[in-house]
Parts: structure tokens; sequence; C-alpha cells
């Protein structure tokens, strides 16, 4: 029964590094309920993967793409709520990983809309690859061209709506987690589309998924720590609870925001730091296993 149990769960594993691109993808082409979040800010993706719709008069501002799979439910999901996608003006991306920006070519075809992305990023996006891990199909996107290369600190704008590039590298070297000042109640929140901190299937021993890839992670969680976030967002929806937290405001709708969570982020990042940490420790330590990827 033992053994069993131990080839039953190796065969698991095996099954999981094998297949990377496979392991989490059960939900991220799920429909879902699109939702009001905050202020003009509303949730367009599916159950697994974030998108967000930045709404403002003079046009609307798409924040990740998910998987090319995923594209009709967020299409569907804008309409849903009411807006038009040929008012998508601006296409955003948290980082260039397939499972967030795999949608944004079809995206772009669908709304004309043009494409902002970080320096660090946009050989990634423009060649559809991985960095690092160039000829491994499994993690490709489709290539998308940038029209507008962003750099660190600089702003999005669009009406009234600002949205500033904060460079997060680390978990790819473009991450970038894009910050915004939002009301609800006659009262101003910073809100955060937190980039990711995983290690995910980066190499963070040699060969390095891309060269300073360590420093990169460690200035993230300096820089992240100094960061005042009340309503914390990813592109992974289960990273701060998206949907529980949508179901809680459908359920009590004058109950106060569930979204601002000013007790959320600190945690968060000094989580996926100490996560990080281990992370080295143990590849450092035992480095004969050959990467994944
Ligand atoms: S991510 C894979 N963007 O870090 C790679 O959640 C990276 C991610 C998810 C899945 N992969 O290779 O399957
Ligand atoms: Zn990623």
């Amino acid at each position: 029964m033992r053994q069993l149990k131990a080839a039953l769960a190796f065969t698991a594993m095996a099954v999981v590094l094998a297949s990377p691109a496979s392991a989490q993808r059960n939900n991220w082409g799920t429909l879902t309920e699109p939702f009001h979040i905050i202020d003009n800010v509303y949730y367009v993706g599916t159950e697994g993967l974030a998108a967000y719709l930045f709404v403002t008069p003079e046009g609307n501002i798409l924040l990740d793409g998910a998987i090319p799979e995923a594209v009709p439910q967020i299409e569907a999901n804008i309409a849903k709520l009411g807006f038009k996608l040929s008012d998508t003006r601006i296409l955003l991306n948290s980082h260039a990983h397939f499972d967030h920006s795999g949608g944004l070519a079809q995206l772009k075809k669908d709304t004309g809309a043009k494409l902002y992305a970080m320096e660090g990023d946009v050989s990634a996006l423009e060649g559809g690859f991985y960095l690092g891990s160039e000829s491994v199909k499994t993690m490709s996107a489709p290539p998308v061209r940038v029209d507008n290369v962003l750099r660190d600190g600089d702003t999005v704008k669009l009406g009234a709506t600002a949205l500033k590039a904060n460079l997060t590298p680390g978990h790819t070297r473009g991450c970038t987690s894009y910050g915004a000042t939002v009301q609800d109640g006659g009262k101003p929140y910073e809100l955060l589309v937190f980039c990711s901190a995983t290690v995910a299937a980066n190499r963070i021993t040699p060969p390095l998924q891309y060269e300073g890839i360590i420093g990169d992670y460690r200035e993230t969680f300096v820089k992240a720590k100094t960061m005042k976030v009340d309503i914390p967002l990813a592109p992974h929806p289960d990273f701060f609870g998206m949907l529980a937290k949508r179901d809680k405001a459908k359920a009590d709708p004058k109950a106060p925001n569930p979204f601002i969570a000013p007790a959320e982020f600190g945690p968060f990042i000094a989580k996926a730091e100490a996560d990080f940490e281990k992370t080295l420790k143990e590849r450092t330590e035992a480095p004969a296993k050959p990467a994944a990827n």
C-alpha cells in the first residue's frame, strides 16, 4: 500500500514536472462573472487568470491578456459589464509570461489598442517566448508588437486615470506592478496590481533564467515593502482572494468594500520573500537536479 502510494505520488509529480504549462491550467479558461472592484476599476478575467479594465470617458485600459483561449471570455465579460471592446485604447501587461500575455495579440487585433510594456519584457513579448527558455514551446505566446516602451516610474494616462508603472523585476525581467489612486466614499485609496514574485518556472541557480535575476527579486522585495497598498490585486486572482471578495461584496452590497484590504499586502510580500530565499537556499545546496525548463 505504501509502495502504491509512493508510486502514485511519484507519477503525479512526474506529470507536474513534465507538463508545467498544463499543471495549473484547469481554470485558466473558465468563464466567471465579471465585477466592479472600486471606482472605475473592473475585473474582466477568467476564474484563474485576471484581467483588469480601467474605464474612462476617453476610453479604457485593459491590463493583462491571459491565455489565447481566454480572450472570448474576457471580451464577453467586457460586454457583459456594458462596456465596448472598441473603446479599449491601451493594453498593458503585468509580465511577459504566456499565462498573462498570451491573449494580447488577439486582443490587440480585436480592439485596435496600443500595447505599452516595460523595457525588460519587450523582447519576450515581441518574440513570443519565455525569456531564458526560448525553445520551450509549451511556454511560448503569440508574438505581439509593443507600441510604447515604458521605464520604471513612467505613468500611463488616459482620461483622469493615471497608472504608475513600477518595475518589480525577478519573476520576469520587466515585471511591472501598476499602481493608481482610486476614490471610494470620497476617500483616496492606493491600488496596486502586484506583478508576482514567485519563483515559478524560473531558474534561480546557474544557468540563470536571465542575468541579474536574484538581485532583481531582492530589489523587488525591498521596494514592495516601501509601498502602501490599500487595494492589493494581482495577475492570479487567488493571490488576494478576488473571487471570494466578489462573492462577499455581492452578498452584502452595503458592507465596506472588501477589496479595500490594507492589511494583506505586507504579509503577502513577507511570505513571497521567505519562499524565494528558502527555494534559493534549497536549490543552492542541492544543485544536482536539472531544471524542469
Ligand atoms: S506564472 C508556468 N506566470 O508564474 C510558468 O504563474 C509560469 C507561470 C505559470 C505557469 N508554466 O510553465 O506552466
Ligand atoms: Zn508569471
